[in-house]
């Protein structure tokens, strides 16, 4: 199953994986980009020694391609994209912000560069910056989200740009690739499907905490900071909503958020801290292999797309 996403990033399936905070560490990315996907080192809010450590360590266990994601807000920004420059790492992803002004730097130094949209309006722009591809991402995202659905979201911006989409949020399995494929993405990104590899670094509970989550489980909140986050339902998310339900400043709600994916990720306190987490968390039911899980995603859609061949032959496109 191969697409320009494939020919652009120089791996063997459509599949990346989202680059989570905490989450997208060496062993994780190394684990994906070993199984013919792209992983992705999560930056976060991480400083930049940190950064350059997981860079090193996915090279010492993968000679695949493999990328880092930056985030926006964090305070580390330029350090993080220095390192990354240094380093010599060949894909990078953003997230959280508009990359536009950096976009140039990463070109030159022959970086191929997918930031992540949630609009069509940022998508143009980007591509007229530089981007090679995008991630559009829907609004069923884990995480920092905007405002549109995938479903709503990907054909609009397929159609406003002329580089390769790529479609996250709320895809899960091979049903979802190839949706993704029907809207006219040339792959997806997932990151909660992920969370549940077996490689993923993050803390146990909150592995159990998205295999036992169901449909609703996860809830919006921060839309009065302008950051609305998508995590599952806990006390945290609950004593978050009362807060912003009070009038809070963004300030006092920016305090009390600091340092809870941390808390849950790494400390396994998943009910005082945030466990970020997309709606498609009711679908994963076990922890296996990253790279049993893109195989696994792969072939469902590929028999998938060669049952519907046969079913409408004639029918959907003549
Ligand atoms: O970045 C994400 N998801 C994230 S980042 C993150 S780290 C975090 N930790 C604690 C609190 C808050 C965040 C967790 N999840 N997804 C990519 C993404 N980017 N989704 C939406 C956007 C986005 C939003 C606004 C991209 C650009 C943008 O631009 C605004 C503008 O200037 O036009």
């Amino acid at each position: 199953m191969r697409t320009v996403i494939c020919d652009l990033f120089g791996i063997e399936h459509p599949v990346i994986q989202g680059g989570m905070a905490w989450l997208g560490t060496a062993e994780l990315v190394s684990a994906v980009s070993n199984g013919g996907g792209l992983g992705i080192i999560g930056a976060g809010n991480a400083p930049p020694s940190w950064v350059r450590e997981q860079i090193r360590a996915t090279r010492e266990r993968t000679d695949r391609p493999f990328g880092v994601n930056i985030m926006l807000m964090s305070p580390f920004v330029e350090e993080v994209m220095e390192v990354i420059l240094e380093e010599g790492v060949p894909i990078v992803t953003t997230g959280g912000g508009n990359p536009g002004v950096y976009i140039s730097r990463f070109k030159e130094a022959g970086i191929k560069v997918m930031p992540v949209v949630s609009s069509v309006a940022l998508a143009k722009r980007l591509e007229r910056s530089g981007a090679d591809a995008l991630v559009a991402e829907g609004m069923e995202s884990g995480g920092h989200i905007g405002e549109t659905t995938t479903m709503a979201l990907v054909p609009q911006v397929v159609d406003s740009v002329a580089i390769p989409v790529v479609a996250a949020g709320g895809i899960g399995d091979g049903r979802g690739l190839a949706a993704a494929f029907s809207l006219g993405a040339q792959g997806v990104q997932m990151g909660t499907r992920f969370v549940c590899a077996e490689e993923c670094i993050v803390h146990a509970n909150y592995k159990r905490k998205l295999i036992e989550a169901r449909d609703r489980a996860t809830m919006v909140s921060g839309y009065s900071t302008g950051h609305p986050v998508r995590c599952v339902e806990n006390r945290m998310t609950r004593q978050f909503l009362a807060l912003e339900k009070a009038g809070a400043s963004v300030e006092e709600l920016e305090r009390f958020g600091q340092g809870k994916l941390e808390l849950a990720a790494l400390e396994g306190d998943v009910e005082d801290g945030s466990v970020m987490a997309g709606q498609i968390c009711g679908l994963i039911k076990e922890v296996k292999p990253a790279a049993a899980i893109i195989k696994e995603i792969v072939e469902e859609a590929e028999s998938i797309i060669s049952k519907l061949n046969r079913s409408y032959i004639g029918v959907a496109h003549g």
